[in-house]
């Protein structure tokens, strides 16, 4: 975003702003429809870096009709080389009740992506959320063995199911706590159903998961993946000392992914790239699977200020920076677009606008700031420190 001045990062906000906001300006970025067919976040990506969005299947996705997509659809296959299940590969939606699984969302996500030339993220396989209510029913009674064998013919029939498909595998979502949890950062042996099970040995437990999904897709690059995970903190240590032992053990570990939710209520922690960097080293993969940032608005505020608009696209483009700017950094994932369809709203009141376009599909200064950094990016160089 180097060159992405502030001038025109407000300018091009202008159409996204309440009128009377700002003034347009001449420099203003071209409207949508008169861009270059090559100016778009897939097109403009360095070669092995995927530009990945979030999206509903089950919600956004069936009765795709390639001649007649909505334009959430065409913008999805336009701007992004990979997509992720926002939901449909979860637990409550893939395996409903013992036994039974529902393909159809998970469907419509990978013939989306086979029909518009795109990669798959799969998302994911071991969480302490979104179980069906069978699971926490039957949790409380499991033995570690009984345990075992449900999640192992869960991440065997998923995973086999979309065998070739998938590029990349979330296999263990959010399994430590925070640091303001009771007990700090450690792993998730009470919420998640299966780790509590295990909880004399829930690395064995966490490897095995990884070996079973490798059996199933040996093609596919199998990650951990967590939010508050960005820079170098005491979960990411904790991250940092689970790989190592993993990859010790021999365990199929391939990937850290860092999801990144932000919010402007937060600054911004400028070791991502460092702690990228530390799990490089270790010969994994890192990714950044589910940007969104989101921005304050109080109530009777019309929007984002101005000042915020450029705080959210810094904060996108800091993040973007960190991965191009790390040679195993695989894939840069937003999690899901417009606002409207942002999980956001729902889950912090007086949180809005996290995504990179509005909701009349339009870019935002987040996004532009992404183009031009990508542009303007050698895979493995720093667009902003130039090593
Ligand atoms: O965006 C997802 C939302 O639609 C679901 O209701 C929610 C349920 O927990 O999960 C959201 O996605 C989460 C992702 O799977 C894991 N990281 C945090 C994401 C936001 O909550």
């Amino acid at each position: 975003m180097r060159h992405l001045t502030r001038s025109l990062l407000l300018a091009a906000a202008g159409t996204t702003l309440a009128a009377g906001t700002l003034a347009p300006a001449a420099t203003a970025a071209p409207p949508d429809h008169a861009r270059g067919h090559q100016d778009t976040l897939r097109r403009q990506a360095p070669k092995d870096l995927q530009i990945g969005s979030a999206v509903w299947g089950q919600r956004d996705l069936l009765g795709y009709d390639r001649l007649d997509p909505t334009e959430h659809q065409r913008v999805l296959a336009r701007e992004f080389g990979s997509i992720t299940p926002e939901n449909d590969m979860k637990w409550a939606e893939i395996h409903p009740e013992p036994g039974v699984y529902h393909f159809s969302g998970a469907d419509a996500i990978v013939e989306f992506a086979r029909a518009n030339n795109q990669e798959v993220r799969g998302h994911t396989l071991l969480w302490h959320s979104q179980n069906p209510q069978w699971v926490s029913d039957a949790a409380a009674d499991w033995t570690c063995e009984e345990a075992r064998d449900v999640l192992e013919d869960h991440v065997r029939t998923v995973v086999g199911r979309y065998a070739g498909e998938i590029y990349e595998w979330d296999v263990a979502n959010e399994i430590f706590q925070d640091d303001w949890d009771e007990g700090g950062v450690r792993l998730r042996t009470e919420a998640n159903p299966f780790l509590a099970a295990c909880s004399e040995d829930p690395v064995a437990l966490i490897g095995d998961t990884f070996r079973w999904a490798h059996e199933a897709d040996p093609q596919a690059r199998l990650f951990l993946n967590d939010y508050n995970a960005e820079g170098v903190n005491t979960k990411t240590d904790a991250y940092y000392a689970l790989a190592q032992e993993l990859l010790a053990d021999g365990v199929p570990l391939h990937g850290m992914g860092s999801q990144g939710h932000l919010s402007l209520m937060y600054g911004f922690d400028d070791s991502m790239q460092a702690n990228f960097e530390r799990f490089a080293a270790l010969g994994l993969d890192v990714a950044v699977t589910e940007a969104d940032v989101r921005v304050p608005i109080p109530e009777g505020q019309d929007g984002p200020t101005p000042e915020q608009v450029t705080l959210h696209a810094e904060r996108h483009d800091a993040m973007l920076e960190a991965c191009l700017a790390v040679p195993s950094c695989t894939s840069f994932t937003v999690w899901g677009f417009p606002d409207a369809s942002s999980w956001v709203p729902d889950v912090f009141p007086g949180e809005e606008w996290a995504t990179i376009f509005t909701d009349d599909l339009d870019p935002k200064p987040a996004y532009h700031a992404m183009l031009e950094s990508l542009r303007e990016a050698t895979p493995g160089v720093s667009p902003r420190s130039g090593r």
